[in-house]
């Protein structure tokens, strides 16, 4: 009979999003155009040759990326790739980049990115790194903003569905990645259908290095089989705790749709990660087996290398008591966010109409007084009456997801099912405003926004659904982010524009903290002297071609506008030919491509003062070209070059010029 309402709600909840995604403004209707657009217009425009105020880095979702915007223009400027191949970069087919995408599943040249989170410290966004989490094969990745490039990639064990990440706390003491599966804690073979009782849910508490970033895996938190969704962290009073939503307590393993949404309450879990890591120092958890990548890219040697680490810290929340506490929250919560002051623990419970705000301070209370309600795997369960604040009616709002804030006591929340970011406000819990979306938005951000100082002029809504919004490119439409000025009373909508793959979540941050006065704090080249890439040639005289065995090493240079050396000879059918090619210029914006005809990996874009490598196995002697793929110069068409391949067995020698002569040679 349950199982019956609740299937009757779910439809009632999808006939209603199907309502909803309707267009709801007819093209050249009022609220599109009139007075408030040349407004709204000039909010966004950045002139020809100024620069934009904000930057935001949105998620990739499915294409496993990151993507660099600049706000208000919405204009896309770089694709970082993190966790999947790029062919526009050669991340993840040079030799030296490949390493960054190994697994303990192996080789995986795909990934699905979530939630990017920028480094903070004392409560602000710092600038330096950009943190975003892998939800397929688990995964933590580091990107330097120096250089817009993935510097780290920690696989973690004992998860699955690495959702509830990668959130890091006000310090940047902590990321943390929490399973959004609960799976067999190691894993093992056993029935499906024993999973309740059996099943963990792994909490990753992953340490950063403060002057260098590297993270580290300090423990893992083996929790109760439930689902682990979304994660935010306290900061303020409540710094030194981390904060959890859950959904399927009912710990179901089949038809989730009807059995994870059976309990009227989950759960947010709020854990004292600071009474963890005493524990944790003196001594506390058990060093378990594990198998995970750890993959570092060094920027001297310009090249990755993966470890294979073997075990992991695991702490069991029963050996910690006074550390993990139950919430009780309403119904199946999605996002789980905190106010800057640290107060205010909001759960957006998808399937409830409102939102459930608790108290920090009523919850220490709770805790002192020991008002529980029983506990559920021994972790007490804080009475609701005894923590919760309130709960926001958000009027005809439905599904709301995630929640943001301003400066001004002010949160912002999606609401997928109708369709529209509601304001209220957190202390009155009052709503004050409400915009419509385009549609079924998901995650919002305002740029700070999981910090102390949100930077509070902007909004972005991601949308899952675009329709009408632009032109058809058949069945798939992009998915899409508007941009709200949230500065005034009144949300008022600026601007649409497409995104890349799916936009789950965006970090934001003012453009000066990371470029610095005139852009000095940016990574403009790779000092040639500082290069220790094994490969590497410092200048035309270095470079060479050797042959080891059927593996022939060139070693190549390039500059404006030629290769060195341009012609070789002495390739065989059969060989594997590795082209280690260093970019020679020292100036700012002058990369140079390589791409060789037959070669099955993807050409390569080499920044000034790096090293790269790429391999080519020749199937068909001839002579074959290779040229220079990035428009570099007037004299860009004659960067080019020719490998002459001979049959196997051939006693073609090795030779290498440039202009005749081996370079080097004629200035002896
Ligand atoms: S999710 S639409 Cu992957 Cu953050 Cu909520
Ligand atoms: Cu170098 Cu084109």
């Amino acid at each position: 009979m349950k199982t019956i309402i609740k299937s009757i709600f779910l439809f009632a909840l999808s006939a209603m999003f199907i309502v909803s995604c309707a267009p709801t403004e007819k093209k050249g209707s009022k609220s599109n155009k009139g007075a408030l657009a040349g407004n709204a217009a000039e909010k966004v425009y950045v002139a020809p040759g100024e620069l934009d105020s904000h930057y935001a880095f949105i998620s990739g979702g499915f294409s496993g990326q990151l993507a660099v915007y600049g706000l208000p223009s919405g204009r896309l400027f770089r694709v970082i790739p993190v966790f999947s191949q790029d062919p526009e970069k050669g991340y993840g087919y040079s030799e030296e980049t490949k390493p960054m995408l190994m697994t303990s599943h192996g080789f995986v040249p795909w990934g699905d990115s979530h939630h990017p989170d920028i480094s903070q410290t004392e409560g602000s966004v710092d600038g330096r790194w950009v943190f975003i989490n892998e939800n397929n094969t688990p995964r933590i990745a580091r990107i330097s903003l120096k250089t817009f490039e993935t510097e780290e990639i920690i696989e973690i064990p004992n998860s699955a569905g690495n959702h509830s990440s990668s959130f890091v706390t006000e310090n940047s003491e902590y990321v943390v990645a929490g399973t959004r599966f609960s799976v067999p804690f190691p894993q093992k073979d056993m029935p499906i259908s024993e999973m309740k009782g059996n099943f963990s849910g792994a909490l990753s508490f992953l340490k950063i290095d403060p002057e260098h970033g590297h993270m580290n895996i300090e423990f893992q938190i083996k929790m109760p089989g439930f689902n682990y969704d979304l994660s935010h962290p306290g900061r303020g009073k409540s710094h030194g705790w981390f904060f959890f939503s859950t959904y399927n307590t009912e710990e179901a393993h089949t038809l989730m749709e009807n059995n994870a949404s059976r309990n009227e309450k989950d759960f947010i879990a709020a854990i004292n990660w600071k009474v963890i890591e005493e524990y944790v120092k003196n001594g506390g958890g058990k060093m378990v087996p594990a198998n995970y990548a750890h993959n570092t890219w060094d920027d001297d040697t310009h090249t990755a290398t993966s470890v294979m680490k073997k075990e992991v810290l695991v702490v069991e929340p029963k050996d910690v008591p006074g550390a993990i506490y139950f919430l009780p929250t309403a119904k199946s919560p999605h996002g789980c966010d905190v106010d800057p002051t640290g107060e205010y623990i909001i759960g957006n419970g998808k399937l409830a109409a409102a939102m459930t705000v608790h108290s920090f301070t009523k919850m220490q209370k709770a805790i002192a007084d020991k008002a529980f309600d029983g506990d559920a795997y021994g972790i007490p369960i804080l009475k609701f009456e005894a923590v919760n604040y309130g709960s926001v009616e958000p009027g005809a709002g439905l599904g709301p997801l995630h929640t943001e804030f301003d400066t001004r006591g002010n949160a912002y929340t999606t609401f997928f099912i109708s369709s529209e970011v509601v304001k209220w406000n957190v202390k009155s819990l009052k709503v004050l405003d409400r915009h419509k979306v385009y549609y079924s938005v998901g995650h919002l951000m305002i740029p700070g926004g999981n910090s102390r100082t949100p930077d509070d002029k902007y909004l972005v809504a991601m949308n899952k659904i675009t329709k009408d919004r632009y032109l058809p490119t058949g069945p798939e439409v992009c998915q899409s982010a508007q941009l709200f000025d949230i500065s005034g009373e009144k949300m008022e909508l600026l601007l649409d524009f497409p995104t890349i793959g799916e936009p789950h979540y965006a970090a934001g941050i003012a453009a000066e903290k990371i470029m610095g006065a005139e852009g000095k704090k940016t990574t403009k080249i790779f000092r040639l002297d500082d290069n220790k890439h094994p490969y590497a040639v410092k200048s035309e005289a270095e470079t060479k071609v050797v042959r080891k065995g059927n593996e022939v090493h060139i070693s190549m240079s390039m500059i404006r506008s030629h290769f060195s050396p341009d012609n070789i000879e002495g390739v065989k059918v059969g060989d594997k030919v590795f082209f280690h090619v260093t970019n020679l210029e020292q100036d700012y914006d002058v990369p140079h491509g390589i791409s060789m005809i037959g070669a099955n990996t993807s050409e390569l874009l080499i920044m000034p003062g790096r090293t790269t490598t790429f391999t080519w196995e020749p199937k068909q002697i001839g002579v074959w070209p290779f040229y220079c793929t990035d428009f570099c110069s007037a004299l860009h068409q004659e960067m080019q070059g020719y490998v002459r391949v001979s049959p196997k067995g051939s006693n073609t020698p090795i030779s290498f010029t440039l202009d005749g002569d081996i370079p080097g040679e004629e200035e002896e």
